[in-house]
């Protein structure tokens, strides 16, 4: 039988063929939300959000999003977007390659869910404002759910037009609202929005920022008195409100906030951005984990955000969405559910096992004296079966007495291996994002890359290819520390 990626599962993945990849992981040739699991939260909101890669980070190990571009205008600016980029190696919100009607975005989302049985999410985010658009975002919305009753709808808006449309989204059971909000302090807000377009006129100043607090929390109130899960992102913008975000974060949990996404502002001249092209930076890893550490009593935290564009397709962490651009997909499409119906079977099984694997992996280190900071390359399925070479990104577990924890994502702007050869730019640029991280677990790794990495400090192992993540990090615990774990360095 060919062995087919996870990533890569088609129309014409067997049941079988799904099995066996979630169980053994990707290529054999020698690819946030809340932590909380099934019995951690009550059975109605887990039920909401166990599909969901964003609102789950347990989800998101084998479950997709993909994001139609239905939405090109916006009703305010903020300094770090420029809606006229467009590159398809650039992954950063606001970003896109083609813009769709709701007709072509219907076609486009039955295409994916006939290819990609792991699509449980459609989400609109832009590329400008969802709910600015709402006559484009409702139609799409209306005719993916007639076509598709059981894809989740998402949306990501400003906020600024949010009060508007609470009850639209209520009725028409959009269960999942993001709104970006990087402060509760106009005086704040003036630094990141030069002005807003509401009441058909332009606001500019304090004012423009004031009117959008105002908006932002009156929508954030009126969705989560109607229950419905809201998630808000914070863009990280060091030197403006890197100090306020604990106050944004106590201000929506108070409000009912479901989950906070603290993100790292992007940042580059070459993006064109008012701060791209100011000189005003992005955090490092060490910035943005401190800021989500000050703000981990409140709202749960979203540690596992791709910051995807308005465009994305796949898995988290991955973005198919070249594949499936508009003169790559069929003229008509009629939906097909059983690919997705089998692997719902096939994960709802996998993730039992997983469940307890991971039970098991926390009390083996429960005696962890010494925390230790793990990236794993994966492609999926929450298991260790990504080569080196082939990692665009590693996630970051840390293993602590309360056991095996997500703590991040550390993403990689190329691959090390380009057709069988190593690149060093790559490698040394792998070896940077890895700062701060003690141990790297990979499915595969070569001798050459393995050494360097050794010698800037790492651990490296492909012992552990295709097992569970908190399993192959228990094992790797266990044999590197023995029964009573003593420090990394011993
Ligand atoms: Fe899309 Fe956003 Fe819905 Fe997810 S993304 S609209 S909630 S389906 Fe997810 Fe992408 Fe991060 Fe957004 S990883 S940028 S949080
Ligand atoms: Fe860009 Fe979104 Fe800001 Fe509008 S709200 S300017 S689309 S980042």
């Amino acid at each position: 039988m060919a062995f087919v990626p996870l990533n890569a599962l088609t129309a014409t993945t067997s049941v079988d063929e799904m099995r066996q990849q979630l169980s053994q992981g990707g290529c054999t040739s020698t690819s946030c939300g809340s932590d909380a699991g099934a019995g951690d939260l009550p059975p109605e909101i887990w039920a909401r959000i166990k599909d969901h890669p964003c609102y789950s980070e347990e989800a998101h190990h084998f479950f997709a999003r993909m994001h139609v571009a239905v939405a090109p205008a916006c009703n305010i600016q903020c300094h770090y977007c420029n809606r006229k980029f467009d590159c398809a190696n650039e992954s950063r919100p606001g970003v896109v390659s083609e813009r769709l009607t709701p007709e072509e975005a219907l076609r486009k989302v039955v295409t994916v869910a006939n290819e990609v049985p792991q699509l449980s999410v459609l989400g609109i985010a832009g590329p400008g404002d969802a709910l600015f658009d709402w006559t484009r975002t409702k139609r799409t919305f209306e005719m993916v759910a007639a076509a598709i009753p059981d894809i989740k709808l998402c949306v990501s808006t400003n906020g600024l037009a949010l009060p508007d449309h609470v009850e639209d989204l209520a009725a028409m059971s959009v269960d999942h609202v993001t709104i970006t909000i990087n402060m509760v302090d106009p005086a704040i807000g003036e630094k990141i929005y030069p002005w807003i377009y509401f009441n058909g006129r332009r606001h500019t100043g304090l004012e423009a920022s004031r009117i959008l607090h105002e908006r932002q929390m009156l929508g954030l109130e009126m969705l989560t008195k109607r229950g419905v899960l809201v998630k808000v992102n914070s863009v990280l913008i060091p030197g403006i409100n890197d100090e306020h975000l604990a106050v944004v974060n106590a201000e929506v949990t108070k409000r009912g906030a479901f989950l906070h996404n603290i993100m790292p502002l992007i940042s580059d001249p070459a993006h064109g951005t008012h701060f791209g092209l100011t000189g005003q930076r992005g955090p490092s890893h060490a910035e943005l984990e401190a800021v989500q550490e000050k703000c981990g009593g409140g709202a749960k935290l979203m540690r596992h955000c791709r910051q995807c564009r308005a465009d994305a397709v796949g898995l988290l962490g991955e973005d198919r969405g070249q594949q499936f651009m508009l003169d790559r997909i069929p003229e008509t499409v009629a939906y097909d559910a059983s690919k997705r119906e089998a692997y719902r079977d096939v994960v709802a099984r996998e993730r039992e096992d997983r469940a307890a694997a991971k039970k098991a992996a926390d009390l083996e280190v429960a005696a962890a004296a010494t925390q230790l900071t793990v990236a794993v390359a994966t492609r999926g399925g929450g298991r260790v079966n990504q080569h080196f070479g082939h990692a665009r990104e590693f996630q970051l577990y840390r293993v602590s007495p309360d056991g095996i924890g997500f703590v991040g994502v550390r993403r990689l702007d190329d691959v090390y291996c380009k057709g069988g050869d190593g690149e060093e730019k790559a490698l040394d640029a792998a070896i940077a994002a890895l700062a701060g991280v003690d141990v790297v677990l990979v499915a595969k790794i070569g001798d050459c890359p393995k050494r360097k990495l050794e010698s800037a400090g790492l651990k490296v192992s492909d012992t552990y290819a295709h097992d569970y993540i908190e399993t192959a990090i228990s094992a790797y615990y266990a044999q590197a520390f023995g029964a009573a774990p003593r420090a990394l360095s011993a």
